[in-house]
């Protein structure tokens, strides 16, 4: 992030983070990027957000993570009053202003300002902050030594309560399973749906490869259909890896050759040992190894040019 020695009122020097932050259309100092309490965003959830990657001045995907705002605000009937290519110059704007070459940038469209009350009719418009930012990688010894999941007792919602592809703002069910992997010592957890079938995790998703195939739970298990899953299956067919998207249980995972999670944030992070049974080696297998290789060299290239 850019810093700017600034005088403080004290009078001595200290460094603070400029950033400029986008709502409807204007940049504000970060702190002066406020919203009322009065958006429905806040007040009950409703709206959407996206986290995107930006690596050497390309923003990642961006194509695909509109088009994910798009559906999902189809999903909320959540009529999207700016055109893709508005969406998107935004981005670039905010990335631009802000020197952010390499980071993530967080996208959220509430509602808008309405009354106290639930129907967003009475919501004015719809409201858009995007915010460019450094992020918090995880460290190198991870894509080599991998991570250890647990599955946690909270269950993915269900699709025909709120679609887990939605990417929406109500992202308590994701919490409460972090809350509880945290309180066991793990950093990510496996979410099963109401069927007990393998759904995702709580912020990526997850991947096997068993006998030379790459498997990955279907959308209808629910789940967010995340743009690092979609470049991860687009690896494994320019590698000629069968991909397969189904049904999964534990009992897959704990006897896959190999397995791993994919992220915006994480990108492809191996997992080496599901509810203390040990995956494959214990360490990084081979295919997920060339795939993660293939997915770094394809990021700087495709996606949206800053500079
Ligand atoms: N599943 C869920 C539930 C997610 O929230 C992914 C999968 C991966 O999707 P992408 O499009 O990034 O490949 C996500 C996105 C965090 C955090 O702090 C993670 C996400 C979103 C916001 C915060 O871990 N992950």
């Amino acid at each position: 992030m850019m810093k700017r020695n600034l005088r403080s009122r004290g009078g001595s020097d200290s460094m603070e983070e400029l950033m400029e932050v986008y709502i409807d259309g204007k940049f504000y100092q970060k702190e002066d990027a406020k919203v009322s309490v009065f958006d429905h965003g806040l007040l009950y959830g409703d709206g959407l957000f996206e986290g995107i990657r930006v690596y050497d001045n390309c923003i990642f995907k961006l194509d695909a993570h509109l088009e994910r705002i798009e559906y999902s605000a189809k999903a909320i009937a959540l009529d999207l009053p700016w055109s893709r290519e508005e969406i998107a110059q935004a981005h670039i704007e905010a990335c631009r202003r802000n020197g952010v070459a390499n980071g993530y940038i967080r996208t959220v469209i509430t509602r808008g300002v309405g009354d106290l009350g639930l129907s967003p009719r009475n919501c004015s418009s719809p409201s858009m902050i995007i915010i460019a930012d450094s992020i918090k990688l995880y460290p190198p010894e991870v894509y080599t030594n991998g991570i250890k999941l647990i599955t946690v007792p909270t269950r993915r919602m269900s699709v025909a309560a709120l679609p887990p592809m939605v990417k929406s703002l109500n992202y308590l069910n994701n919490i409460l399973a972090k809350i509880e992997a945290l309180n066991c010592g793990y950093d990510e957890c496996l979410l099963l749906n109401d069927q007990g079938n393998v759904a995702e995790c709580s912020g990526d998703n997850i991947f096997i490869i068993h006998k030379g195939k790459l498997i990955t739970p279907a959308p209808a298990s629910g789940l967010l259909i995340g743009i690092t899953r979609s470049a991860a299956m687009e690896c494994a067919r320019e590698l000629g890896i069968p991909v397969i998207e189904t049904d999964m249980t534990r009992y897959d995972i704990w006897n896959a050759d190999e397995a791993f999670i994919t992220g915006s944030a994480a990108e492809v992070v191996p997992v080496v040992e599901l509810d203390g049974r040990k995956i494959g080696s214990g360490k990084c297998g081979p295919l997920t190894a060339q795939l993660l290789e293939l997915f770094r060299k394809k990021v700087r290239c495709d996606g949206a040019m800053i500079a």
